[in-house]
């Protein structure tokens, strides 16, 4: 096991990844920006760095004083969390350059799996099933021609993309070219590469993902999977669960038989997500992430695993010492997003002092955060303070735990989605667990019509 370990981020996962380190006997050596300078993450680290001012550019993107403090204090490894230098394969790269351990896959499969056309190729490849669709398309005339074979609707990606940037669905042959041009521009405006493909457009789709881990000795064990449809416009999700409601068992074994072949087939290693549509009765692998992801916790309430320290003793080499068999879920879980926004003013972030704080607790309720009375939430990072978690032995035994959870949350100060999640749970679509990528978009149209009608 290591010895010491640099935290690449902060904020709840930050703190987090420390607890982890904390458990496993590791030392841990925290970075910070001058905006964080009181924050959480530092004043439970061992040794705290700043480096850099607020804008993350500065600080939390700013590889090189990231890899000297790691080097200077003696790290022997990286935890870069999720966001930041979690998914960039460069950094990977150079912490493995300076004898650093990346606590991640290995920094070809976080580039092959960062370029979406390249990641849906090799999972294709591997028998996994993807959306009907094109490769990138080099000019409008590919375009319409990849339209004419795969049928109208169809939907628009940037390759370099994910959450849902340079996306353009395109229900006529006469809205093409245009829609061409303008994701392409988008494209080339958000991330300096515009190639784009397409895909049959799907309708009404879930968002189900599948949690894997891998060690460096070929073991592969999924670990369920979470529905994570309950997504703003800007496609931040807001509530995911596990299991997801309603899969059909032929469906879910499927999902997550394809997730470990993909992993075997891909070589990859440590904890990961693969991403799927599912439509009616089937599902389309959509995009691999290759970090811890935000939502982990209802996995790890449903598994009794700490996905962090698996991430931690796979990258020291250690072995997983359980096979598929030995993992087996129990009841239901529920994550609600705490964020700093308005969901008066379309979720707009906020930022300021917190003057006061209650978190729940009590059997089968969690909470992962960095906020306590007085911090302060700067304006320059993602708007998360804290996510409140609940478990049930049923799905409505989890619903009515987390309503209970979210009565007993008060975060003063700035504007919270709290109540907004608690009028999510009780609305028709998530007591059913029949609500789809639509639902929230939705919610928040007749929610804003509603407050208006009564002023
Ligand atoms: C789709 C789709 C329908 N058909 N692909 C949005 C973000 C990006 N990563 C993939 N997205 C979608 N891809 C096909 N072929 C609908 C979406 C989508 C969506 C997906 C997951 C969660 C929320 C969403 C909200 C709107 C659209």
């Amino acid at each position: 096991m290591f010895h010491k370990v640099l935290i690449a981020n902060r904020g709840e996962i930050a703190v987090r990844v420390n607890r982890a380190c904390h458990g496993l006997g590791v030392q841990t050596v925290a970075i910070y920006s001058q905006a964080d300078k009181d924050a959480m993450h530092v004043s439970e680290a061992d040794e705290a760095y700043c480096v850099g001012p607020g804008p993350a550019a500065r600080s939390y993107l700013d590889v090189a004083n990231i890899v000297s403090t790691a080097l200077a204090t003696r790290c022997e490894a990286v935890h870069p969390g999720y966001g930041f230098l979690a998914e960039n394969a460069r950094f990977a790269e150079i912490c493995g350059d300076h004898g650093l351990v990346f606590i991640g896959p290995r920094p070809p499969v976080i580039g092959a799996m960062g370029d979406k056309a390249t990641a849906k190729r090799i999972m294709k490849e591997a028998g996994v099933a993807t959306t009907p669709g094109s490769d990138i398309l080099e000019s409008v005339q590919k375009a319409r021609d990849a339209a004419k074979r795969i049928g109208y609707p169809v939907l628009l990606k940037a390759t370099a993309g994910g959450g849902g940037k340079g996306m353009r669905v395109v229900e006529r042959p006469e809205d093409l070219d245009r829609a061409f041009a303008s994701a392409t521009a988008e494209a080339e405006a958000s991330f300096k590469d515009g190639r784009i493909y397409m895909e049959k457009l799907l309708i009404h789709p879930r968002h189900v993902e599948v949690q894997v881990l891998a060690d460096e000795h070929g073991t592969v064990v999924h670990l369920g999977e979470r529905d994570c449809s309950i997504q703003k416009p800007s496609h931040q999700k807001l509530i995911e669960e596990t299991p997801a409601p309603n899969l059909a068992t032929k469906l879910r074994s499927a999902l997550h038989d394809m997730a470990v072949k993909a992993c075997k087939s891909v070589g990859y290693t440590n904890a990961g997500t693969l991403e799927f549509l599912v439509a009616g009765d089937r599902a389309y692998f959509m995009e691999m992430n290759t970090r811890i992801q935000v939502e982990h916790p209802v996995t790890e309430m449903v598994y009794g695993i700490d996905i962090v320290k698996e991430q931690i003793r796979i990258a020291s080499g250690e072995r997983l010492g359980y096979t598929q068999r030995d993992v087996q879920p129990r009841g239901h879980a529920i994550e609600c997003r705490i964020n700093a926004e308005d969901p008066q003013n379309n979720f707009a972030p906020g930022a300021g002092a917190v003057t006061g704080v209650a978190f729940p607790d009590g059997p089968g309720v969690r909470v992962d955060t960095h906020v306590y009375d007085g911090a302060s939430v700067p304006p320059y990072y993602d708007s998360l303070l804290a996510k409140v978690v609940a478990f049930g032995d049923t799905r409505s035994a989890a619903i009515e735990r987390m309503e209970g959870a979210l009565r007993q949350t008060v975060i003063e100060g700035v504007r919270t989605t709290t109540a907004e999640c608690l009028e999510i749970l009780q609305t028709r679509e998530f007591r059913d667990g029949t609500y789809d990528v639509g639902f929230l978009p939705a919610f928040m149209t007749g929610a804003a019509a509603a407050s208006q009608a009564h002023g």
